[in-house]
């Protein structure tokens, strides 16, 4: 197995917009970032990856861009990200770039310009068709709900965009803008930057003749996911820029199926680091993306088992719970009642035990939860608004049901304001937050992590030294023991002659569990308990919610 830093290395991720604010405006931005780089750094961080921080008019929160080499006014300037960089880089830490390229927003130059006219040197940067019979194109619909197409009257054509309207597709088969986005590329690599996490980078290839697709949930999947130039266009994208530099990079694959993910996160290097895999993700979907249904742990475990085994040795794996556009881990895997810190602790004993990169995405570290908005107005994300819309304004869905969905699924539950102590608007900004702080901060914040040893904050802080004191944790292979345990998750992971054996409890009950046989309990050496002090195995078992990590 080649070593990396960047196979060792823990990510945590920013989301700008409601880290920190240092200006009281109620926005997160750059010099917020800048005053908790310290913080960051105790809790053992190696790379920092920041959600889009470039100019944009903000329909999608920062991933509709409208210049690429500036940085959005509300987060700053570009000397505070410079200051922003060069701290990071002088506490030893890494920053990656959030790169996203499927599409732009149409108030960028490139999209003012390609509207223009039908020759318009830029029209080709962006993909536009003929209507058919006074309608859409063909039936691809948006992830964002609604067609995938929108009519622009000055050239009586339609553009696709596979997100907002407000984010029209660029178009990767023009070469010309593959190089645009190259230069871009290096103009923050040359800047010092570390890498990049590119948005759903499995997008960029359509099918040509942009046919119909099956209907479905997101009509068109067939012709846009992973389709059939991608790999080319990112072995031609490592060999123009990643490869001429040390760095590290993820992409962002919605439903990657695994001989894909195989091929963008291959070992030889020709195309990215690694992906991120949503099998885990849609789990717990029933019909629909907007609803849901519980997962019993066996099929949890079959997902990660069966990621953790096909790519060994072929690619390696990213590791994540959750990020800005899903729930909070604590509210969807764990309990965030009476066993929040229990259940969050051995939900991250888990991440931090598998074989790939992980990713804490920020609040995770004191077990931030859910939030409960009474009404549809207090959500701001484009996703659930067009949702509402067409489900509830246009539609005839019961609007309870659906509320109750979106108070579940909704990505603003990532995105409420982070939680740093018990004053008002939870220390993140001393004006209105642009996005209600959740009311539990007076309980959960950082400031009490900080004053109680036997919070989740120092937990995880213990697991990031304990899996970099140990490479098994890192780089072993992995064997799952008794998938068919509906409490247990119990698996061990083996490199140059050591053996780290993990038992998670995902229940609030008491199981028993004895050690496998063949395993020399005698001589296992308890690594990590999320319960303080005491020894676990001993009395054959394990206490709600517990984990334990042996190193033999
Ligand atoms: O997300 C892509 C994506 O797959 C989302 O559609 C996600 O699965 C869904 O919203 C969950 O409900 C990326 C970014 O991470 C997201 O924030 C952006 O809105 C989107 O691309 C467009 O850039
Ligand atoms: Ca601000």
């Amino acid at each position: 197995m080649n070593k990396a830093w960047w196979k060792e290395a823990v990510v945590y991720q920013i989301y700008p917009r409601s880290f920190m604010d240092s200006n009281g405006d109620g926005i997160g931005d750059l010099r917020g970032v800048i005053s908790r780089l310290d913080y960051l750094k105790d809790l053992g961080i190696d790379v920092i990856w920041m959600s889009p921080c470039y100019k944009s008019p903000n329909d999608d929160n920062g991933y509709d861009i409208s210049d690429y080499r500036d940085i959005m006014d509300e987060f700053g300037t570009m000397d505070d990200f410079k200051e922003m960089l060069a701290g990071i880089h002088e506490r030893g830490m890494k920053l990656v770039m959030d790169l996203v390229v499927n599409h732009s927003s149409d108030e960028h130059q490139w999209f003012a310009e390609s509207r223009k006219s039908r020759d318009n040197p830029y029209r080709d940067y962006y993909i536009w068709r003929d209507g058919r019979d006074g309608r859409e194109p063909n039936n691809w619909t948006s992830y964002f709900y609604g067609p995938a197409w929108e009519y622009d009257k000055t050239t009586d054509q339609y553009y696709l965009h596979l997100f907002s309207k407000k984010q029209p597709d660029l178009n990767w088969e023009n070469p010309k803008l593959r190089g645009e986005i190259y230069d871009m590329m290096k103009f923050w690599l040359d800047m010092g930057c570390d890498g990049f996490r590119m948005d759903v980078v499995s997008l960029f290839s359509k099918t040509p003749g942009l046919p119909d697709g099956k209907p479905a949930e997101i009509t068109g999947t067939e012709h846009f996911q992973d389709g059939p130039r991608i790999h080319e266009f990112l072995q031609e994208m490592n060999r123009e820029v990643l490869s001429k530099y040390d760095i590290m990079t993820v992409g962002e694959t919605p439903d990657v199926p695994l001989e894909h993910a195989l091929r963008y996160a291959n070992n030889e290097g020709t195309e990215l680091n690694m992906v991120f895999q949503f099998e885990q993700n849609t789990l717990d979907c029933g019909p629909e993306r907007y609803s849901y249904r519980k997962v019993p742990l066996p099929e949890l475990k079959a997902c990660f088992s069966k990621w953790q085994t096909v790519l060994q040795d072929k690619a390696w794996n990213s590791l994540y719970w959750t990020n800005h556009d899903q729930p909070r881990t604590v509210s969807r895997r764990g309990n965030d009642g009476q066993y929040r810190k229990e259940s969050q602790k051995m939900l991250y004993t888990m991440l931090l035990t598998m074989q790939g990169t992980p990713y804490i995405y920020q609040g995770e570290e004191i077990g931030m939860t859910n939030v409960h908005f009474d009404s549809i107005e207090d959500y701001n994300d484009i996703e659930v608004k067009n949702l509402w819309k067409e489900r509830v304004i246009n539609g005839s869905a019961d609007p309870e049901v659906l509320l109750d969905a979106i108070r579940f699924r909704s990505r603003d539950n990532a995105r409420t304001p982070m939680q740093w102590d018990d004053s008002e608007n939870a220390g993140f900004t001393t004006g209105t937050p642009w996005l209600k702080v959740n009311p539990n901060y007076k309980d959960i914040n950082v400031k009490e992590a900080l004053e109680d040893r036997d919070s989740i904050f120092y937990y995880m802080k213990r697991l990031i030294q304990m899996r970099k004191a140990n490479e098994v944790a890192v780089y072993g292979d992995f064997r799952e023991y008794e998938p068919e345990n509906e409490s247990l998750y119990i698996y061990e992971r083996n490199y140059e002659g050591k053996k780290m054996f993990v038992v998670l409890n995902f229940t609030e009950n008491e199981v028993p569990f004895h050690m496998p046989e063949g395993l020399d309990a005698g001589k296992a050496v308890l690594v990590i308990d999320n319960y303080k002090g005491e020894e676990a195995l001993e009395e054959g078992m394990m206490r709600p919610y517990e984990a334990a990590v042996y190193v033999m």
